[in-house]
């Protein structure tokens, strides 16, 4: 049942990710800064906080998260990697238009406003980048993280030709394209996006690059020492796994509008909700994927951008 505060509340319709490890220091005002915009936005807005097995009070952080008028719920998964957390939050959504952005909020939260009107005129895929000309970084990584970075971005781009920014912590979907495209993924660790990406668009589904102003917010969660390896070993088993499905399958896009039911609520606490990740997914993310097929998730959009049919604008 959910919260006192939050029962009788119509479903929310743009649900928000937020993938958080060890975050108790950024989470704060990262959710103080996303509620607020949130509360701003023309469709009812839910948070979704996932915290993978945190050494510090992370999911304190969110159980302890105050009611208000957006809701900010807590998911937890067992095993590090922010590819499984963000697998696992897009496939605990059933919002019609869901979406993931960083603890730190490094991406300027103004581009929400542009997000939901691109989102809502029936663009399925809409991500921040930070190579638009438009856009606005402000960038302190060591000159090691940005060699490691453009040499990733070469490799990110044989596989989504169409995406000049892979990585940018900052990007939204058609529900039902998300979790169609969440299902399948196999990558656990910072190279996910890639993958995402490229199984949205092998579902036919269109990328839109939005510019960006993104800052380099300090306390970063990526080390250059411990995860390059990792995340270049991942791209180079998307490349080789992406080359061998466009061989098996070169019809191309397959839509499957798939929407998963949301996993066990594990309890609750003061202005958040609590859930905990089932088993998820094959190969790399262990365990076969949960999921029972097919809610109707299409969302009608009429001429001019407003919403009709289970979505309310409030
Ligand atoms: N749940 C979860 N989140 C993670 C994990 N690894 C990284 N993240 C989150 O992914 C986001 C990455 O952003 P950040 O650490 O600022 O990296 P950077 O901006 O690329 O340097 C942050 O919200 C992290 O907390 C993980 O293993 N589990
Ligand atoms: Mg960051």
């Amino acid at each position: 049942m959910p919260p006192e505060g939050q029962r009788n509340v119509p479903p929310a319709s743009v649900e928000i990710v937020v993938p958080a490890r060890n975050e108790a220091r950024r989470l704060p005002a990262g959710l103080t800064a996303l509620c607020r915009k949130a509360a701003t936005l023309p469709l009812r807005t839910a948070i979704l906080v996932v915290d993978s097995a945190s050494a510090d009070s992370t999911s304190e952080v969110v159980r302890a998260w105050p009611v208000g008028p957006v809701p900010v719920s807590l998911l937890r998964c067992d095993r590090a990697g922010k590819g499984r957390a963000v697998r696992a939050g897009l496939l605990a959504t059933q919002a019609p238009f869901v979406g993931f952005c960083d603890a730190d909020m490094a991406t300027d939260l103004s581009a929400l406003d542009v997000v939901i009107r691109l989102l809502a005129a029936g663009n399925p895929v809409v991500i921040g980048s930070r190579a638009l000309s438009a856009s606005v970084t402000e960038d302190r990584h060591s000159g090691i993280r940005r060699a490691g970075a453009a040499a990733f971005r070469d490799l990110a781009r044989r596989i989504v030709p169409d995406a000049t920014d892979t990585q940018c912590g900052f990007k939204f979907f058609s529900g039902p394209v998300a979790r169609a495209a969440a299902l399948s993924l196999r990558t656990a660790g910072f190279a996910f996006d890639v993958e995402l990406l490229a199984r949205c668009q092998r579902m036919g589904a269109m990328l839109t690059e939005i510019p960006v102003t993104w800052r380099d917010v300090p306390g970063s969660t990526f080390s250059v020492t411990r995860n390059s390896a990792a995340a270049f070993r991942d791209v180079g088993s998307i490349w080789l796994r992406s080359r061998a499905g466009s061989r098996a399958s070169p019809a191309g896009p397959v839509f499957p509008a798939v929407v998963l039911p949301r996993p066990a609520l594990a309890g609750s606490a003061r202005g958040s909700t609590v859930f905990t990740a089932p088993a998820l997914g094959g190969s790399a993310l262990g365990g076969p994927a949960v999921g029972s097929p097919v809610r109707g998730g299409s969302v009608a959009v009429l001429a001019g951008g407003a919403l009709q049919a289970g979505v309310s604008a409030t």
